[in-house]
């Protein structure tokens, strides 16, 4: 038996009633970083996915195709299983809802808790939802309409088994007060409490008789087990929960509880309610964490197959690769927040963030090896390093703490901002430490020391970019031909002698860098249509009190609030509070600043914000020295789109009075918490 700590994430189980799309890859690529990194960092990892096949709209889906459910669902599963194969996903065990070992546990468990009394046969009248298998109360629908998707709903009365969730409540909130990080992120947490819990948590139907595709409860087989009880309990059936093979009842004693399941932010209740009260009902522990992640919007909103705006991954992949892919998935939008895909946003970290300066730095320095060394990584003198020198490895000693305290929180944005840190630090070295010089003056006992320098910082980097890319890691580790010893996760601590007397391959670009606009228009016009503007109204609007807390839509236009009069200083209009109040300030302390190259007015600062370091580029240069800012208390606009000044990417913008030639910085108290709201 092994005495590994264990580590088991799950993904949602994806409807195959059609194929996948960005969305779905969106939080597989999440959970797939996640599983890579634990496995790197020693931990025994169960990584789940799969599918889930029963319900109305798959057998419908089915009928239109006119086939058989099984057949029709068996060319989505290949063509589901092929795209997990092509954005290299590591999944462990992949679980489809129709096995056999998934169908007797949930007809089993069902018995029971009828025998238990959790779950009682009575009717159902209500309205339901077909494309979300939701059931709403009248009060909870919104024009009439799906609160959740906004199409029509089917008044429906029938027989039907249900679920006594207001038997757990308590013990529910019990658990939430016990475990404060159950549900993440935590606004999600007093959503949940005040939206379902408080109003008073309706019993749940938990079957349905008005359709056959699923699973038939045994002692009353006109009635099929409703989606969700049949959809959650596959995170324990897939690891053995119920099975008669010994081994499998040993994965299951291992990995059980869950540590994290990953969801989309639209079935957090499903997940955060439902699912603990079923477990409850049946003995056994709870997950140790929900997190509940942001949609990716496309410029019209949600992404969904009768809008027409879906991007099918397969098309990206090709273009691009899947390191790219994965790159942008995890590195453009904040994990928790909603983001909006562009294929400007896309093309733009290609060119910036993996050509500009992940593939500049490993080909720049590939080729001075070659140039100055003879592609092989010289061993450097004991020469004392300079302060230079120590300023790079300093960092890249410290990169794997910020690396694995971001991904422990689930931040994959911050955590390859921090790799990105590095990579810019390590590129502006090779313009400081200048090779070229040092070979023309025939210094070859610093070149020496510097070319090792920068292996060195690419190593470190290759290692940490594991979990988020893989073919970038596999290839450059054999251009460099680093040992396993080398290569290991913990190898990132040190900055060492790890690379000298390695003859390294000369190889092309690994990424190249593309013409913006012809991809723009290719992009488009192979995810078959324009990807169209915004209109103002565009993204989903709150819609049922239910979702009001968290999705926060700020009105911009069109309110009496907001109509342009003037204000009392001449030439300048009023605006309403609500467009003042779209304009989140906070207060941060600069931690640290530097020039931009060849930009006089720029200084690149990095900005504690309390719960993250920003990057914020700002034109005061002229007005500061960088030492002059370290440690100032500022107040930062973060809500602004990042933006890229000379190449360097600017997550905000510090705030300062002016007149005439004279600039100052809108500041605070020292004793001002970083991270303070500014109103
Ligand atoms: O809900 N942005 O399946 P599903 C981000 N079968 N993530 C997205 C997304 C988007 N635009 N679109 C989809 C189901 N997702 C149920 C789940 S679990 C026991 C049963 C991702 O095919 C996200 O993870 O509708 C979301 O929760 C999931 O796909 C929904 O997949």
């Amino acid at each position: 038996m092994t005495s590994k700590q264990t580590f088991y994430v799950t993904t949602p189980i994806y409807y195959p009633s059609n194929k996948l799309h960005i969305g779905h890859a969106y939080t597989t690529v999440a959970a797939d970083a996640l599983a890579r990194y634990k496995r790197l960092s020693g931990f025994d990892v169960m990584f789940l996915t799969g599918t889930d096949e029963h319900g109305q709209k798959i057998q419908a889906s089915a009928e239109q195709a006119g086939q058989e459910p099984l057949e029709f669902l068996q060319g989505i599963i290949d063509w589901i299983m092929q795209l997990w194969e092509r954005l290299d996903i590591s999944y462990d065990r992949f679980i489809r809802t129709t096995e056999i070992r998934h169908t007797v546990v949930v007809q089993a468990l069902f018995e029971r808790l009828i025998r238990q009394g959790d779950i009682y046969l009575s009717d159902y009248e209500g309205w339901y939802c077909t494309p979300c298998e939701s059931f709403w109360l009248e009060r909870e629908l919104v024009d009439g309409k799906c609160p959740d998707c906004h199409r029509e709903v089917e008044f429906t009365k029938e027989e039907s088994y249900f679920f006594r969730m207001s038997k757990y409540v308590d013990q529910l909130l019990e658990f939430y007060e016990q475990h404060p990080d159950f549900i993440q992120p935590e606004s999600r947490k007093q959503e949940m409490i005040n939206n379902f819990i408080k109003p008073g948590l309706q019993d749940l139907c938990v079957s349905r008789t008005s359709f056959h595709w699923g699973i038939h409860v045994k002692s009353n087989p006109k009635h099929v087990v409703y989606v969700w009880l049949d959809a959650l309990t596959n995170y324990i059936t897939a690891i053995g929960y119920g099975s008669d093979k010994p081994e499998e009842q040993a994965t299951f004693e291992q990995f059980w509880p869950a540590n994290v399941h990953l969801v989309g932010k639209e079935i957090v209740r499903f997940h955060t309610i439902y699912w603990p009260i079923f477990l409850m009902a049946l003995g056994l522990p709870l997950p140790h964490k929900v997190y509940a992640h942001g949609w990716l919007l496309m410029k019209d909103g949600k992404m969904s197959k009768s809008k027409g705006n879906v991007i099918d991954p397969n098309v990206l992949i090709e273009r691009y690769g899947r390191d790219a892919i994965r790159y942008f998935l995890l590195r453009d939008v904040p994990f928790g927040q909603d983001g909006v895909f562009t294929p400007e946003a896309l093309i733009e970290r290609l060119n910036f963030d993996l050509a500009n300066d992940l593939g500049n730095l490993v080909h720049r320095t590939v080729a001075m090896l070659h140039k100055f060394s003879g592609g092989v990584v010289p061993n450097p003198s004991e020469e004392a390093p300079s302060p230079l020198d120590e300023d790079l490895s300093n960092l890249a000693r410290s990169t794997i703490h910020a690396v694995e305290e971001h991904l422990e929180k689930l931040e994959f944005s911050m955590a390859l901002s921090a790799i990105w840190t590095l990579v810019r630090r390590a590129n502006k070295y090779i313009d400081e430490a200048a090779p070229w010089a040092l070979h023309r003056t025939g210094d070859e006992v610093r070149l020496h020391i510097v070319l090792h320098q920068m292996v060195e910082a690419i190593r470190v980097i290759t290692i940490l970019l594991q979990p988020f890319m893989t073919d970038f890691p596999r290839a450059v580790r054999a251009q460099f031909g680093w040992s396993d010893e080398a290569f290991a996760w913990a190898a990132a601590h040190d900055f060492a002698l790890h690379s000298r007397g390695n003859t390294v391959v000369e190889a092309g670009p690994i990424f190249p860098r593309l013409d913006i606009k012809e991809e723009v228009e290719a992009l488009t016009a192979l995810t078959g249509g324009p990807l169209k503007e915004a209109p103002s109204d565009g993204e989903p609007k709150p819609t049922a009190n239910r979702t009001a807390s968290t999705e926060v839509v700020k009105e911009t236009s069109g309110s009496a609030n907001n109509a342009a009069v003037s204000s009392d200083i001449p030439g300048i209009a009023t605006i309403g509070m609500d467009t003042f109040a779209a304009v989140e300030l906070r207060v941060g302390e600069i931690v640290s600043a530097a020039k931009v190259e060849k930009a006089d007015k720029l200084l690149q600062l990095q900005v504690h914000l309390g719960s993250e370091i920003r990057q914020v580029v700002s034109g005061i240069a002229k007005h500061f020295t960088p030492e002059a800012l370290i440690g100032r208390k500022v107040i930062v606009v973060v809500n602004l789109k990042p933006v890229k000044l000379r190449g360097v990417e600017s997550n905000g913008m510090i705030l300062a009075a002016s007149e005439g030639e004279r600039l100052e910085l809108v500041t605070v108290p020292s004793d001002m918490p970083n991270g303070s709201v500014v109103r």
